[in-house]
This record gives structure tokens, sequence and C-alpha cells, in this order.
């Protein structure tokens, strides 16, 4: 059993994940062009009471500070998004040095801390200028996104290792383009089946042009999921969950990478929307990742609903636990997601990119008392060590968030961070959830006995 002496706990990287538009702050500055999220955030009705990124948690100007704090927690492994329009302000074409700098700064800011950076390309601030030429939904965006990854490959390439192409492509699909609360903002079922097509895409061409510019590179895909049960045993019930499964978790993209076409489950369904010729695109798209990025927040149990577009709906639970988001407090679900995406797709490697969650805070004189989030990530440590001790080749966790920061169409009303942020002063102060966290870090341990052993 692997325990504190176990030579590949080392390796394990405990870590915390950020994207630059909810935590930088100061989109335009230094000749940076304007992103989707920027566009969106500024639309009136779009965000609570209008929050927008324009000063997030002021980590533009504050990352050494927080680099510090990293390395203060102990963490081994830092996950950050470069934001799109820093280094080409128009999407492609002209860089800008400005924004070059910025990260190359950080990345060796972080490696003087002994942490690892691992870069994820695109955390949903599709530059401006590429959105007026369609944005996502325009087939030349894998194009353009791989010239994009290429001169962020040699620039980091050197000293990054580990890559993350896209974040949550169902997220930008859905919520972007199908329910339209997120940038761009757009409802149609069409744009939205392309966009899951454009963006796999994408993912393609940016894994060929960073390998193309350093060869020893990984790269993977960060994929979001809510675990399914079905509500009862009977037929329907359980294809219905099989239907909720491989719509909005990590089968819509682990298919076609791995096999070559859509999830069997999804065919009929997509092909009614899907652009011309996908077939011999999607079977161009096999191309296994490196590795497996994998969030989890929740789970929900579903049922068999006739009247529902996808067959399915999600069984109201009024007593379960949940988070100040809303979604149900599941541990064991992170276990289902982990073990699931081994046994049909067995990737090489596979990290928890985000878990966390929100939950009211307050910063009172000793500090940020948190004790449910806390528990939230004990429980959910001590389910990915044992998908861990089963089999799955879990290589790394990153907790959703080192900061609170804005989140997306709720602004700054939700904290998922480990560390408070005091927006009116930008002080930083780290929660007891973050105290608890480091001191697990440290240990370097992957025993899931130590999680309960932390005090
Ligand atoms: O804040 C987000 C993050 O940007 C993507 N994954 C989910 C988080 C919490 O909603």
């Amino acid at each position: 059993m692997p325990g504190p002496t176990d030579p590949q706990a080392d390796a394990f990287l405990w870590g915390a994940a950020t994207a630059a538009y909810q935590i930088e702050g100061h989109p335009l500055a230094d000749g940076a062009g304007a992103c989707i999220w920027h566009e969106f955030s500024h639309t009136p009705g779009t965000t609570y009471r209008g929050h927008t990124g324009d000063l997030a948690t002021d980590h533009y100007h504050r990352w050494p500070e927080d680099v510090a704090l990293m390395r203060e927690l102990g963490l081994s492994a830092y996950r950050f998004s470069i934001r799109w329009p820093r280094l080409l302000p128009e999407g492609v074409g002209r860089s800008n040095p400005a924004g070059l700098a910025f990260y190359d700064r950080l990345v060796d800011a972080l490696l003087a801390a002994e942490i690892e950076p691992l870069v994820t390309l695109y955390h949903w601030d599709l530059p401006s200028a590429l959105q007026y030429r369609g944005g996502w939904a325009n087939r030349d965006s894998a194009g353009w996104f791989a010239e994009y990854a290429a001169l962020a490959g040699r620039l980091l390439g050197d000293r990054v290792r580990r890559w993350i192409t896209l974040n949550e492509p169902m997220v930008v699909a859905v919520d972007g383009h199908l329910r339209g609360r997120h940038a761009p903002g757009i409802r149609n079922v069409f744009v939205t089946a392309r966009v899951i097509h454009h963006q796999l895409l994408g993912h393609v061409a940016a894994y060929r042009a960073l390998k193309a510019e350093h060869g020893g590179l990984a790269v993977g895909i960060t994929l979001s999921n809510t675990a399914v049960w079905p509500a009862t045993a009977a037929a329907p019930d359980v294809e219905a969950a099989e239907m909720a499964h491989a719509w909005r978790n990590f089968p819509l993209f682990l298919e076609p990478l791995t096999f070559g076409r859509y999830p069997p489950e999804l065919t009929e369904l997509l092909t009614a929307y899907l652009p011309d010729a996908w077939e011999a695109d999607v079977e161009a798209m096999r191309l296994p990742p490196d590795f497996v990025g994998l969030n989890y927040y929740s789970g929900e149990r579903v049922r068999h609903d006739a009247r529902s577009w996808l067959g399915f709906a999600v069984v109201q639970e009024p007593e379960a636990p949940r988070t100040a988001m809303g979604w149900m407090i599941r541990p064991e679900g992170i276990h289902r997601i982990l073990t699931q995406a081994h046994a049909r797709y067995r990737p090489r490697s596979v990290f928890v990119t985000e878990n966390g969650a929100a939950f009211v805070d307050r910063q009172g004189e000793g500090g940020v008392h948190d004790p449910a989030r806390t528990a939230y990530l004990r429980a959910h440590i001590r389910e990915v060590l044992r998908a861990r001790e089963e089999g799955v080749p879990v290589d790394g966790y990153f907790v959703w968030s080192l900061l609170d920061n804005f989140e997306w169409a709720r602004g700054y009303a939700r904290r998922f961070g480990i560390v408070y942020v005091n927006y009116p002063t930008q002080e930083r102060v780290v929660k007891d959830s973050g105290l608890w966290y480091a001191s697990f870090a440290r240990k370097r341990t992957v025993a899931k006995e130590a999680v309960d052993a932390t005090a």
C-alpha cells in the first residue's frame, strides 16, 4: 500500500488552480486585447451586480506575493491559465511583448520557489477580435488556437513541462453557446455542436503545435464532470444516467480522442447539428492526450424524462448537503468519475485539475474559519487516494481555488479560495482550510490514512 515512504509520493503533485480572467485584473493593461468575458461582463444584466474582472484579485500586480504565499503553503504545483489576448491582442498575428514578459516572469518565480507550473492555454478568455470572426463556431478557430499554442510553447516550453489545452470545453459549449449565461452569451444548438467539434479540432491542433515546439512536453485536456447515478435500477433510468454521463462528462471528449468517434449514446443527437463531413474529422481526432485533467465538484441522481431534450431529469433532493453554489456534496462521486474514466479510456496519467467548494466565509479577528470547506476537501481527497490505491494512475490533485476570485456570472458573490481575499483592500488571509491543506500537502504522502491523521 502506498505510504509516506512510497517513492512515488514525492512525484505526486499537490497544488492549487486559478484562471487568468478570474484573478489577474487589468485585462487591457500594457497592450493586451479585450476578451469575450470582458465584453460580456461589461454588458448590463449578465453578471451578479454587474461585477467584472477589471480588478479581480489584482494578481497582475500582486503575483510575487501570491507565489510567496504558495511557497509558504508548501504547494508542489500551481495550475494557472494564460490570457490569450495578453499574448496576442488580436488573437493571431502580432504578439505583445509585455504579455509575454508577464508569464515569463511568473514561471521563473514559480520555479525559483520550487513550484511546478502547469499551464492552461484556454480558460474561457477568447480574444474579442476572434469572436467577431465567429469564435469557436468558425472552423478556423483550430488554426488560431494552434498559432497561439505554438507561441506560448516557444515562450515557456523550455520551463513548463505539462500543458492543458482547454479547460472544460463542455461548459464553453453549453453555458456559453446553448444557455447563454456565460460569454459570449449565445443560445443556439447548432452553434453549440460546432463549438464542441471545433474545440476538439483545436485541442488536436494545439497538441501538435506544442509538440512541434518541444517534443518532450506532456499535453492534456481538462474536462468537467458531475457524477451521475440512476435514480432506480429500472432500464429507462439506467439509460437516462448513461446519456447524462456521456453528454456532461469526459466521454464526449475522450471518446473521439481515444477511439475516433463520438460516444454512441450521443451520435444520433449530434448528427443533426454537426457540420458536414464531421465523420472524417472525428476519425482524425484519434490522438490520446498524454494526461487527462478531470474536474469534479458534485454528483446527482437522474431519472428518465421523456419530455426533456436529452431524455433525463435531475432528481430533486432537498435534504442533500450542498455548497453555496447549490451543488450537492457527493465525495464518492470523484472516485466514481476517476474509476469510470480509467475503466473506459485507460489514460496514461490523470490529474484532478479542480476540486473545491464555495461556502459563505467571513473574515474575523482570528482568521477565516471554514470547517465545511476543510471537511469537503478532506472527504474528496480521501476518495481520490482510494481510486489511486485501486489502480487509477492519478498523479496530482489541484484544489480550486488558490484565491477567492471572479466566479463568472456569479461575480465575487461566491468564494472558492483556500485563501480569502478582502476585495476592498486586496489583503490575502489563509483560511483554516488552506492551513489544513498546507499541513497535508507538506507531508507529500499518497496514503489515504494520512488525510484523517491531519488535524
Ligand atoms: O470557477 C470555475 C472554474 O473557472 C471552472 N471550473 C468550475 C469553477 C467553479 O465554478
